[in-house]
């Protein structure tokens, strides 16, 4: 790791600098934690981990479930201290089970529960001669997954260059400024004939591509502002790592109005529709942003974008209003809402059909990338009434969509981009408070609806041997997952059963590893995780490692959605076995993919649980500590160092250690400080070391 010093800065702090030697020249560079952000990553464990546990990679939450799978029949399962090896726990293995998908057993497993175990650690579990992958068992392992699953959305911010104090190696310049996109002469009108210039500027990239798409961006903000507003407390202090821009309240607040601000520039001001999106005629090739400079185009105006706007913008207003900073803005997204709605009433069937549209010999340019075609917009519909009548309380909102009726109408469709009528049915449980009119009273009747979904998610957990909730093996099925996660949520919240929040719990653990691929499906988290996803600044940058804290899209057993036969291509591959379809190679756009509406279900689940749990912030996952020789540990710190003492001894040295005993970072003598690099998030040991040769050693937490 070469040489470290400590060296005295201007506020009287010290940091640790790292001497290098570069070509002859020593130069002195900052020293930067080369650790990926999740906790427990595979190059920092010792040996290497068994295919055959299956669990959360992250970690489990003291007090609540802890379950882990083993395709191990037989061998004695333990659960072992990660850095020493020393067993602490024994686990009773429950009875071997088959689990079988579609009619083939898909694998023989044994469940292990350790919930009984209740310390904070960070452990291995051992089957036989095996050890699964390095987990933490802490107040809030959910906090850092929480972080980093919203900064991915920054990370994917278009019109934006990603500056390297908060981006470190992921740093980036700045790609499709979108200050001068143009219409297309599917979305020409008279007051903006084709190739009128307009601007779209900001808003996230939708996925693995360059293209920004209304609908998909509808229930996206749609569950950040929800994730918002169920733990406002804990997101007006949560640091995102992120340029914080004082005036706005939260850094999770800011990232939504990152993207509410380029919607609200996909309308039209002449009419009040929206343009289903913005981007080149086909998907560019594997370039980071600043080199696909290809024309971008305003797409065509549709009734699902124009309502997925008009509901986003009326919850944003509604959300929003009462906030000084944001009153004028709540009041400008109201007023497109309401537009909105009006164009879509009169153009209440407007389909984006990308294939018909490119039949037509009058528009020249045909538009390739990514379709979002929904053809049926009842449940658009009554999403944007639900959300317009919360903030309106008007009650002819609600009476123009039947709502009364409709909103507790069983059973509510499960979440996702072209099924958005439950995000209605679910503000309006959520807001109680607010049913006036023609809803007055139908709040008992929501409870029994989303109790309903919340027992099918979560009785199918019974039912196979992996405990996993109910999901569903297509194209985006960890968003399926994730959003069922949120529903359970949703349920437990409702109805005060436990077993729905307990199910949610289950349904992390299948996202973060306990699941039949074994993957933990968040870049940069857990043992095993995606190294490869359909992401195009991760493929094309010069880092090995992932941009972090993005889900991919996961199992797919529809494989030929991808472009080439995958399964020639990959031989072995289960291509058609639902849930261990997946396939961490770039190519595989249909297992391997990341998108802006699978990251925002992750980031509700982990968000609410962390929430939920004990903060841990800097300072507070800190404790003075007594060695077994006898000596104290007292430890300090404040954003970006941490700083020791030893009553009564003298300081030689400090060290920071991963989990698995290597050193991280050293400090040399009298400067017990160390800077922690904020991108250095996770689970470390600091261990002092005195002159007379006294050692003590403390957890610390770095959210
Ligand atoms: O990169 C594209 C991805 O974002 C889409 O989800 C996917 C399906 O529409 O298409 C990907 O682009 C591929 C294109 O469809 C066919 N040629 C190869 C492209 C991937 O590099
Ligand atoms: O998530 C979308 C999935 O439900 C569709 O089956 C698929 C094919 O139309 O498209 C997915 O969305 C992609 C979009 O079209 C372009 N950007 C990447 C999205 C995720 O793969």
């Amino acid at each position: 790791m070469g040489l470290y010093t400590g060296l005295t800065q201007g506020d009287g702090t010290t940091v640790l600098k790292r001497q290098t030697s570069k070509r002859g020249t020593m130069s002195v560079q900052r020293l930067f934690f080369g650790l990926s952000v999740g906790v427990v990553s595979a190059t920092t464990c010792m040996a290497q981990a068994s295919e055959r546990i299956r669990l959360n990679q992250v970690g489990f939450a003291l007090g609540k479930p802890k379950f882990a799978v083993s395709l191990d029949s037989n061998s004695t399962a333990l659960l072992v201290d990660a850095s020493t090896g020393d067993s602490v726990h024994a686990i009773v293995p429950g009875p071997v089970t088959k689990w079988n998908y579609a009619g083939r057993v898909m694998d023989t497993c044994r469940g292990l529960d350790f919930t009984a175990f209740d310390k904070p650690g960070v452990y291995r579990i051992k089957v036989g001669n095996e050890l699964s992958h390095a987990f933490q068992i802490s107040a809030n392992p959910m906090q850092d997954l929480t972080r980093a699953s919203i900064k991915a959305f920054w990370y994917n911010r278009s019109s934006y260059a990603l500056p390297e104090s908060h981006a470190g190696k992921w740093a980036r310049e700045l790609g499709h400024p979108d200050t001068a996109v143009f219409v297309h002469a599917a979305a020409a009108t008279e007051a903006r004939p084709e190739n009128t210039k307009l601007r779209s500027v900001g808003g996230w990239y939708d996925a693995g591509d360059y293209g920004k798409y209304v609908v998909n961006s509808g229930i996206s903000t749609w569950t950040l502002l929800h994730l918002y507003e169920s733990a406002r407390p804990y997101f007006d202090t949560l640091p995102l790592d992120v340029p914080t821009r004082p005036a706005v309240r939260s850094d999770l607040v800011d990232e939504i109005l990152w993207n509410l601000r380029w919607m609200l520039s996909m309308q039209d001001p002449n009419d009040g529709g929206v343009y289903n999106k913005v981007t080149t005629a086909n998907f560019s090739g594997f370039v980071m942003p600043v080199k696909d400079k290809a024309k971008r185009w305003m797409v065509q105006k549709g009734t699902a974008a124009t309502l997925d706007m008009a509901a986003v913008a009326a919850y944003a207003a509604r959300l929003f209003r009462n906030d000084p900073e944001l009153k004028t803005f709540a009041d400008t997204c109201l007023a497109a809402a309401i537009s909105g709605w009006n164009w879509a009433r009169a153009n209440p069937d407007s389909v984006y059909d990308q294939n018909a549209n490119n039949l037509n010999e009058d528009w020249v340019t045909k538009i390739n990338t990514g379709g979002y075609g929904d053809g049926s917009f009842a449940d658009e519909f009554n999403w944007a009434a639900s959300e317009l009548f919360l903030t309106t309380q008007i009650d002819s909102f609600a009476t123009a969509q039947g709502l009364a009726t409709k909103a507790f109408a069983s059973p509510w469709s499960e979440l996702g981009w072209p099924n958005v009528g439950t995000l209605g049915w679910l503000s309006l449980l959520s807001n109680k408070d607010l049913l006036t009119g023609s809803l007055a009273g139908i709040g008992p009747r929501l409870d029994s609806s989303i109790n309903a979904m919340g027992v099918v998610i979560r009785d199918a957990g019974t039912k196979n041997a992996y405990r996993i909730p109910k999901g569903g093996y297509y194209w985006g099925s960890n968003a399926v997952f994730a959003n069922n996660g949120i529903l359970l949520w949703k349920a437990w919240q409702a109805t005060k059963d436990t077993t729905f929040r307990d199910a949610s719990l289950e349904t992390l653990d299948y996202l973060l590893g306990r699941n039949p691929t074994g993957y933990c499906f968040v870049t940069g988290f857990g043992g095993k995780s995606p190294l490869h996803p359909h992401h195009r600044p991760s493929g094309a940058d010069t880092v090995k490692a992932p941009v972090p804290g993005f889900l991919a899209g996961g199992p797919n057993g529809n494989y030929k959605n991808d472009d080439k036969d995958i399964a020639d291509l990959y031989p072995g591959y289960p291509n058609t076995l639902g849930p261990k379809a997946y396939l961490d190679v770039q190519t595989s756009y249909a297992s391997n993919e990341v998108a802006i509406n699978w990251n925002a279900p992750l980031a509700y689940l982990a968000g609410v649980w962390s929430a939920s749990l004990p903060p841990m912030a800097v300072g507070t996952g800190i404790t003075s500590r007594t060695a077994k020789n006898g000596a104290r540990l007292d430890l300090a710190t404040r954003k970006g160092f941490v700083s020791a003492n030893m009553p009564g001894h003298t300081l030689a040295r400090l060290e920071i250690l991963g989990i698995d005993g290597r050193t991280v970072a050293r400090s040399s003598a009298v400067a017990p400080t160390i800077e922690l690099r904020t991108s250095g998030h996770g689970l470390f040991l600091v261990r002092a070391v005195s002159t007379t040769g006294i050692a003590a050693t403390s957890r610390i937490l770095i959210p």
